[in-house]
């Protein structure tokens, strides 16, 4: 035999060798072993590609046309072997894999508003259509503002430690209602304004209506002739927005320091339709809000002619009127968060 013919024979048998491996390789991680050991970069047919230079110069080119015919060939058969063996990889999986389209799908569950914020949520949407435009103010106050300016008396019993959280030695305290915030407005602008401020407070209180911490919403309109039938006006059309329009509405005369006359407004107790029960405490009506016509004492106190401007003010308890609106009669259940209690709003 020729040394040309005992290369070409090495070479076929070579070839022989490759494709039966590939033709029994069982999945393509075998395969792509085959693969490396033929023509990865230190494969048995790219070393003897390599190696081409070593062999008697008349030997090559007839070798060399071999080999790259060697290497198509187990290219080709491990590109046809790779196809089929994608396609039973993929075929078994759907046939190990079962799909029950009876199941009910999994869903995400969505989180809710808390009641106190969905109904801060929905005041602020009524008053804001209204023409009311939204200002904050700091929960931790000033005497000066959270009571002085307010026209509060130096001896006012609000003042008293009783009902007022005092921090840094008494300097500062936490604010006990939103009302500080009409000052901080009512300096910084000129009247006609109406304006609503959302906000927590903090009071030493605490039984099944009252909590130490709560939320109220300010509301004050300033421009000329404002009266009392404004404010009246505003109030019940808040009220029937937000309960509908049966809903009983109640002024009572009452006293602020800062407004001149003062009404507390209650509205009937949804939970017993007026009957009485625990949360209205037997009497069928629900305090919600404190109203009256802005002090014209407060009004000098921030450069407003009282003369020249009227204004009314009212001051929301958002607790209250979350647990009239869903018949909750323990204000606690609305801080312990409890997430059953919360998944039913
Ligand atoms: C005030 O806080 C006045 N600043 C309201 C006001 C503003 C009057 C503007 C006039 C003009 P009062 O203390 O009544 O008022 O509180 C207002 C509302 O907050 C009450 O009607 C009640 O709904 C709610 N509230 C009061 N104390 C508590 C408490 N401890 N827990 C939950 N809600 C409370």
């Amino acid at each position: 035999m020729t040394k040309e013919n005992s290369v070409i024979e090495e070479l076929a048998e070579l070839k022989e060798q490759a494709l039966s491996k590939i033709s029994d390789s069982a999945s393509l991680a075998d395969l792509e072993e085959i693969r490396l050991a033929y023509l990865g970069r230190k494969g048995e047919v790219t070393s003897r590609l390599k190696s081409l230079g070593k062999l008697p110069p008349d030997l090559r080119p007839s070798a060399g046309q071999e080999l790259n015919r060697v290497k198509r060939a187990i290219d080709e058969e491990i590109t046809g072997r790779k196809e089929s063996l994608q396609q039973k990889e993929l075929n078994d999986r759907l046939v190990n894999e079962s799909f029950d389209i009876s199941q009910p799908g999994r869903h995400k569950s969505l989180g809710v508003f808390h009641p106190v914020a969905g109904i801060m949520e929905e005041l602020i949407d009524i008053f804001t259509r209204l023409g009311f435009v939204v200002v904050e103010g700091p929960e931790v106050e000033t005497d000066e503002f959270n009571f002085k300016k307010l026209n509060f008396p130096d001896d006012h019993p609000a003042r008293d430690m009783q009902d007022t959280f005092y921090v840094k030695n008494g300097a500062k305290l936490l604010r006990t209602h939103t009302s500080p915030v009409q000052i901080h407005a009512m300096l910084k602008r000129n009247p006609p304004m109406s304006i609503i401020a959302p906000g927590r407070v903090y009071r030493c209180d605490s039984d099944v209506t009252h909590s130490p911490v709560f939320h109220q919403i300010e509301g004050f309109h300033i421009d000329k002739n404002v009266t009392m039938a404004h404010l009246k006006g505003t109030l019940e059309l808040f009220v029937h927005r937000l309960y509908g329009k049966n809903t009983g509405i109640r002024l009572r005369p009452s006293f602020f320091p800062f407004t001149e006359p003062s009404a507390e407004v209650d509205i009937s107790c949804m939970l017993c339709k007026g009957k009485g029960c625990r949360l209205c405490k037997g009497t069928g009506w629900i305090e919600i809000l404190g109203a009256g016509m802005i002090d014209p004492n407060v009004l000098k106190e921030v450069d407003i002619d009282p003369e020249k401007w009227t204004g009314f003010a009212f001051g929301i308890g958002i607790e209250r009127v979350a647990m009239l609106k869903y018949a909750i009669d323990d204000i606690r259940l609305l801080f312990e968060n409890d997430p059953e209690f919360l998944r039913q709003f």
